[in-house]
């Protein structure tokens, strides 16, 4: 079912957009399972007249971060080191047959800087309904530990196989609008949604692996769905923003993740959720437009923000408590 919704002031400025929600990649998966399954669901969205598909995070792969290996040259064949590629090229020429556009997760390789160092990047994609790859987001906010937890039920060692980006938060004027990207950990960060908020973003296209078990505090497992929820719809209204959050969830090679894609509104309503943890694509006609009914009025940044005030923010980065007395 595609849905429509709109802000009813005049023009509109229509994005059809699909979140592709993904089921489990389990490691003995090929790149070309993987993309077969991503070929579906353009298809699928094509058919209903979407224009823009959004993949979860590390879209290629089983969440490998889950597994400690003690020499990371013998984890390289998880990252990719060319986009397109020969195993992703599929896509690229059947979105572009059908004129649709698509985001992508995956882990990225890059070739050797200037001083001989190959980075390793948790990177998601932007590609327009040409086949042209109009932005490239490099995750931020890199959750987990960097070491092996030996007792833990399974790792979050993205610590280990990824860097921080020190690119920040772009955005690109694509589809219409104004998109940005951010992956999983960043949308818990309210300053991930200011940067681009500050640069006018209209969408923000966010891919997530969310395991439900939190080992560090597991009072929080059941709280998961709602967290996921509260930081997108408080990150698109305190912006003016479309949110769509796309999930890589159901029970992965042992670990169970959290669905519940969902595409919020400038409003902060949650008008499309997925209601499976497997495959399932939802789509909304998106108008761009209904974001200025925020940063025209509440969230008029230029008249009331108060960036003087603000300076720890970019000053400080933990928690300086007032002295005791
Ligand atoms: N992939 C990713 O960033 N996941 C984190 C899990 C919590 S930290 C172990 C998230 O913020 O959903």
């Amino acid at each position: 079912m595609s849905t429509h919704f709109t802000h009813d002031i005049g023009a509109q400025r229509i994005v059809n957009v699909g979140a592709a929600q993904l089921g489990p990649i389990n490691r003995d998966h090929s790149r070309a399972d993987v993309v077969e399954r991503l070929l579906v669901l353009l298809r699928r969205a094509a058919e209903r007249g979407v224009d823009l598909v959004v993949f979860p995070e590390l879209a290629l792969t089983t969440f490998f971060p889950r597994w400690f290996v003690a020499n990371i040259g013998e984890s390289d064949h998880w990252y990719e080191t060319a986009m397109p590629n020969e195993a992703t090229k599929p896509l690229f020429d059947e979105a572009r047959r059908l004129g649709i556009g698509f985001c992508l997760g995956y882990a990225e390789l890059t070739e050797p800087d200037d001083r001989g160092v190959r980075h390793r990047y948790n990177t998601q994609i932007l590609v327009e309904r040409d086949g042209s790859i109009v932005g490239k987001y490099r995750k931020v906010h890199i959750p987990g530990h960097e070491t092996n937890e030996p007792d833990r039920p399974f790792q979050h060692a993205e610590r280990y196989y990824f860097e921080p980006s020190p690119e920040g938060f772009p955005v690109w004027r694509a589809f219409g609008g104004i998109v940005g990207m951010m992956i999983c950990n960043d949308r818990r960060w309210p300053e991930s949604y200011r940067e681009m908020g500050l640069q006018g973003v209209e969408m923000i296209l966010c891919g997530y692996n969310t395991p439900i078990h939190y080992v560090p505090d597991p009072s929080q497992d059941i709280l998961q769905g709602f967290h996921n929820s509260l930081v997108m719809q408080s990150g698109a209204y305190q912006n003016g923003t479309w949110v769509i959050g796309v999930a890589k969830g159901g029970v992965e090679e042992g670990v169970d993740s959290l669905g519940q894609s969902c595409i919020v509104a400038p409003s902060g309503q949650i008008v499309a959720q997925t209601i499976t943890t497997g495959d399932e694509l939802i789509s909304v006609d998106c108008d761009l437009e209904w974001c200025r009914r925020y940063k025209e009025t509440l969230f008029d940044f230029d008249r009331y923000r108060r960036p003087e005030v603000y300076t720890r923010l970019t000053n400080q980065r933990g928690v300086i408590e007032p002295p005791r007395s």
